[in-house]
């Protein structure tokens, strides 16, 4: 073998190749005293201490928890400039639906996308990468949506492609076109949703650039008719689809995503008891993005209905400068436990396994067992509770990415 891991107080992973959902969210395999084996950038051996194993360079992981490397599902990391000045009228109360009316929040976003340098963004984007690396996190999605016209879509897909090529973070793009009706369509907005479905997501597809297509389903944003005729247009396409539903107001984005047969629906915060029942029945992952309910003060998704009824629950960070500008996984991972309630073994999975299984990437990544990538987090924590419990600070220790160790 490359590389052995020792001394490994505790190992704490889900299993398997697909999403935990149900009781099984909360199954996770807790070795004490393992080690971990790797060979080509793959895990050769994770389990019980075993002496006789050698390799040709060892790691002593001092009595500390090994987790999988952490998998961000929903992520908007590549934008220029930030909104701190919507600080302000946060805290006077401005609803952040409001700031959009104004041509503030996503589309302040998208003047500034659309202003800046597809070399700046790029650099932009390398610091984010490394910042998130630190917090533990080795696979992510990231998804365009504030260029909002072909060519700056384009731009900010051909930096998430670059930024993958960098293998400092695994990415899964996703195409955002209807993320938000730009100005300049703003009185005719049937003619921008046919740039979106007619022009965008083919040429989004003809350049491989992202394998995903969302929508902003939501009140003064894309309502949920025109979000299904997005959604059919992006399948056409050939991408497999996402919504954000039911964030702000209760639309039915759930009962969409059932019906379109979307890989996830993110958000939820809204979701009724009938689209919850339907994603289980039609086996959509839901996204929860604590950190979003925490920044805009709003109510928290009801993950405990989601996980009893069978809904695959993964747990992201939204990182964006609107309404989510935090990318340490590991404040939505305390969220998840404090304010909806998941055990620490349910909310693993879900920041594993589950969010790796919403981005389609649960074959490679999301557990350490043989075969996967060795991706994988030494906390500086004795046992999985305390990465639960220490919130606030970052408890990573080293990270290794295809078994380097680049933290
Ligand atoms: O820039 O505000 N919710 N999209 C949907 C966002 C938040 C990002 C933003
Ligand atoms: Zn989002």
């Amino acid at each position: 073998m490359d590389l052995l891991l020792k001394n490994i107080a505790m190992l704490a992973t889900p299993l398997g190749k697909s999403a935990r959902r149900g009781r099984e969210q909360g199954d996770v395999k807790i070795i004490k005293d393992a080690m971990i084996g790797v060979k080509n950038g793959k895990i050769a051996y994770a389990g019980e201490a075993d002496e006789s194993l050698r390799a040709t360079q060892a790691i002593d992981c001092a009595g500390k928890l090994v987790t999988p490397g952490l998998v961000d599902a929903h992520t908007h990391l590549v934008f220029g400039g930030w909104r701190q000045h919507e600080l302000g009228l946060k805290l006077k109360g401005v609803p952040y639906l409001d700031i959009l009316k104004q041509g503030g929040g996503i589309l302040s976003t998208v003047r500034s996308t659309r202003a800046e340098s597809e070399g700046a963004l790029f650099e932009k984007g390398r610091e984010i990468l490394n910042d998130m690396l630190r917090h533990g996190t080795t696979t992510c999605e990231a998804k365009s949506g504030y260029g909002l016209d072909l060519e700056s879509e384009m731009k900010q897909l051909r930096v998430i492609k670059r930024l993958n090529g960098l293998n400092t973070v695994n990415i899964a793009a996703t195409f955002l076109g209807a993320h938000a009706v730009p100005e300049e369509y703003k009185h005719d907005r049937k003619k921008y949703i046919r740039l979106v479905t007619e022009e965008m997501m083919p040429a989004v597809k003809a350049e491989g650039l992202a394998e995903f297509s969302d929508v902003f389903c939501e009140t003064a944003v894309f309502d949920v008719e025109e979000s299904e005729h997005i959604i059919k247009a992006a399948q056409k396409n050939g991408f497999q689809t996402k919504i954000h539903g039911d964030e702000i107001d209760p639309v039915g984005g759930a009962e969409l995503a059932a019906r379109t047969k979307c890989i996830s629906a993110e958000h939820l915060i809204q979701a009724s008891d009938r689209g919850i029942a339907d994603m289980a029945e039609a086996g959509v992952a839901a996204v929860l993005l604590p950190a979003t309910s925490f920044y805009l003060d709003k109510n928290y998704a009801r993950a405990r209905k989601m996980i009893e009824e069978g809904v695959t629950v993964a747990v992201a960070t939204d990182f964006n400068p609107g309404s989510s500008p935090n990318l340490n996984l590991q404040i939505a991972m305390n969220l998840a436990c404090i304010k909806y309630r998941m055990t620490p073994e349910e909310a693993l999975t879900a920041v594993t396994l589950n969010a790796a299984a919403a981005i389609g990437r649960s074959d490679t990544a999301g557990s350490l067992e043989t075969g996967k990538n060795a991706d994988i987090v030494i906390w500086d924590a004795p046992d999985l509770n305390y990465i639960f419990y220490r919130y606030g600070s970052n408890l990573v220790r080293n990270v290794i990415k295809d078994g380097r160790v680049v933290v």
